[in-house]
């Protein structure tokens, strides 16, 4: 029944195609779209079919996915028929990521390619670089405020220069990562600019209003993001002499799906990029795209509407790419960006694990592995053929976004906790070794995140200030134990480009006006060459942390057990300053690696009548697989060091 009407709609809508579409070189277009267009048709019926203009616009759809087909180079569409095969392929142990800035990591898209051997060196195998189209030079939030979505930024090279990048990195089995940037423009982007001047059809792209009426309702219940730099969510345009819906910088005008016309662009945005040769897209402020007055404009059903179907037609036109959610939401939320109630996954394959993330900033603070436990078995399960992003620090500031119910289980209470957390991290903690900055201080809510850089949030900073040996060293293991954490959970363990060889805060960026405000510029330096040398030199600060994560990547991509296939299991402890998980091979129960990291400053003893039970110790002890040294079992007790991460085998 299903498949009859669809194969009519199809029809339908086939016959309306322009001329130059025919059947050429189309098979496996075909396919798909047979595959997908129920689905496709009944998500876009969902949310246009009400407008009169419906078909017109599900044809106008097909066409893009179509023409951008007859685009896809014979090599991507041979990737996307062996990806369709091998479709676990990116739950790999294999992939290790890694974000940075094209210019402030190399000087452009062709310096990068020179800079390739670092990254390789590290283990690094995936890619993302930062936003590259085209920005106005000022406003551009470091990328995410797009002026033209079809060009890159002339600052960092050309298209083609992006195209032979992404040959490169095939050649040598790494993935790109690119953005596409979906809720918002820049307001110089062309939409803008003819919305500016008057044009309906542009205004219609965007939310505007002549007065303030609208605007004062959405605002009654959307929170503000950048309460400090950008207040509220609309900014008065003086030219087009209309509110505009802004809900980040002033200058990021809010991009209004309610039209059907804006997914279309946006998905052939998509395509574009994905033809390009990205084997990933991270798709940026997920959570945002679909507004309603009354809601905080966050997590709306609609918003994940628009994801499955921006996947489903990527998965018609280039089936081998696949998303990144940039969603951080609330734990109870995050996993829904996976799609629900399917087997694999309808919106992003990937999220960021930002729960995960906060967590362990937690954990680094209180010594104490509680709310981490906690907050770990609380996250939803997610879908299978669904993989997080694991990270310790990224571009962005940190959010404290628990949920209040874990925090009070874990002995907090919400609002002094948060408050203890931003003290420690910026500085006004008398014990804290920390060097943050608070972000986007919100007196209206009593909110605040958290700037800095891995190195000085771990206290490196001012260990170096203090000249205090034991302090750096502190500091380095730290370091490494949240690397060992991220690439041991289940997931793409995704590391920011200067993490590696411990790099501080930076000032630079208070000398440009333009970035002076945001404070999240701090952990945006220019990567210091030089520095990365020290690497070589046994015993500097570059080179233990570098080789302890390089040597960590590199017995990660050994372990399969650490495949991202929903294989981890906690462990209950007594012990609140540890945190234990173990993954399982699912085809060999027997095959396992257990994690167990000590969050506290004071060596902290594993009973080890707590892992009988599970099996484990059987044969007398355990072997570290990092320092492959054996683990001594002291009194029937495993001694885990102070600020370390444990893979133990049996
Ligand atoms: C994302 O950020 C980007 O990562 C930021 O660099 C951009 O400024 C922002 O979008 C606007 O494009 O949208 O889903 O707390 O975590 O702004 C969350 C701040 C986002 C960021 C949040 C985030």
């Amino acid at each position: 029944m299903y498949e009859q009407v669809s194969h009519s709609l199809l029809n339908d809508i086939l016959v309306e195609l322009k001329p130059e579409i025919g059947n050429q070189r189309l098979r496996h277009f075909y396919t798909r779209l047979g595959a997908n267009f129920y689905a496709i048709h009944s998500l876009f019926h969902m949310l246009y079919g009400d407008r009169a203009d419906f078909k017109e616009q599900m044809v106008s759809l097909v066409e893009t996915l179509a023409l951008r087909y007859m685009e896809r180079s014979p090599a991507l569409r041979k990737s996307d028929l062996a990806r369709e095969k091998d479709y676990n392929w990116f739950l790999s142990q294999k992939w290790v990521g890694m974000a940075l800035y094209c210019d402030r990591f190399a000087d452009d898209l062709k310096g990068l390619r020179a800079k390739l051997p670092y990254i390789q060196e590290l283990g690094v195998n995936m890619v993302h670089i930062m936003p590259i189209l085209d920005c106005p030079p000022d406003h551009s939030d470091g990328g995410y405020a797009v002026r033209d979505f079809h060009k890159v930024d002339a600052r960092y090279g050309t298209n083609a220069d992006v195209e032979a990048l992404a040959g490169t990195l095939k050649k040598r089995d790494m993935l790109l990562v690119l953005d596409v940037v979906v809720n918002h423009t820049s307001n110089e982007h062309e939409w803008a600019r003819r919305a500016r001047a008057g044009e309906q059809k542009y205004q219609d792209y965007y939310f505007v209003f002549d007065d303030r009426e609208i605007p004062d309702s959405y605002e009654e219940s959307m929170p503000e993001i950048f309460p400090v730099t950008a207040p509220g969510n609309f900014t008065w345009d003086e030219e087009m002499n209309k509110w505009v819906m802004t809900v980040f910088n002033s200058y990021q005008w809010d991009l209004n799906y309610r039209n059907p016309e804006v997914l279309i662009e946006m998905i052939d945005i998509i395509l574009f990029w994905a033809n390009k040769g990205a084997d990933v897209l991270r798709l940026d402020a997920v959570a945002f795209l679909w507004k309603k007055i009354g809601r905080t404009c966050q997590n709306e059903r609609e918003a994940h509407l628009l994801l499955q179907l921006m996947k489903d037609c990527c998965q018609v036109t280039a089936p081998g790419v696949l998303f990144i959610a940039e969603a951080i939401v609330a734990p109870s939320e995050v996993t829904k960006y996976f799609g629900e109630d399917a087997i694999n996954a309808k919106e992003c394959e990937i999220a960021y694990n930002a729960t995960f993330m906060a967590l362990l900033w937690d954990s680094v603070a209180t010594k104490n592995a509680k709310l981490l436990n906690l907050g770990l078995k609380n996250l939803p399960e997610k879908l299978e053929r669904a993989t997080w992003l694991n990270y310790v620090r990224c571009h962005d500031d940190i959010g404290l976004g628990f949920d209040d119910k874990d925090v009070r289980l874990a002995g907090y209470d919400p609002v002094a906790h948060r408050r203890f957390l931003i003290e420690y991290y910026t500085g006004s903690y008398a014990t804290s070794p920390a060097r943050g900055v608070p972000f986007g201080e919100n007196p209206k809510t009593g909110d605040a995140r958290i700037s800095g850089s891995l190195a000085s949030l771990v206290g490196l900073e001012s260990a170096l200030q203090m000249n205090n040996e034991q302090a750096i060293t502190d500091a380095i293991k730290t370091i490494v134990m949240l690397h060992g954490l991220i690439l041991s959970y289940g997931g793409i363990p995704l590391l920011y480009y200067g993490d590696a060889i411990g790099t501080l805060n930076s000032l630079e960026y208070m000398a440009d006006p333009a970035k002076r405000d945001d404070n999240r510029w701090i952990n945006r330096s220019h990567f210091d060459w030089q520095k990365s040398e020290l690497r070589r030199q046994t015993g500097s600060i570059e080179q233990r942390i570098f080789s302890a994560l390089q040597h960590m990547i590199a017995v990660r991509k050994v372990t399969n057990v650490f495949a991202d296939f929903d294989n981890r299991q906690f462990l209950t402890l007594e012990n609140p300053n540890l945190l234990a998980y173990y993954r399982t091979d699912p085809q060999h129960s027997r095959n396992r690696v257990l994690v167990v990291a000590n969050f506290n400053n004071e060596v902290q003893h594993l009973p080890i009548s707590v892992l009988k039970p599970y099996g484990f110790i059987e044969q007398g002890g355990m072997k570290e697989l990092c320092s492959g040294s054996r683990i001594a079992v002291e009194n029937e007790l495993i001694a885990v060091e102070p600020y370390s991460c444990y893979w133990l085998v049996d």
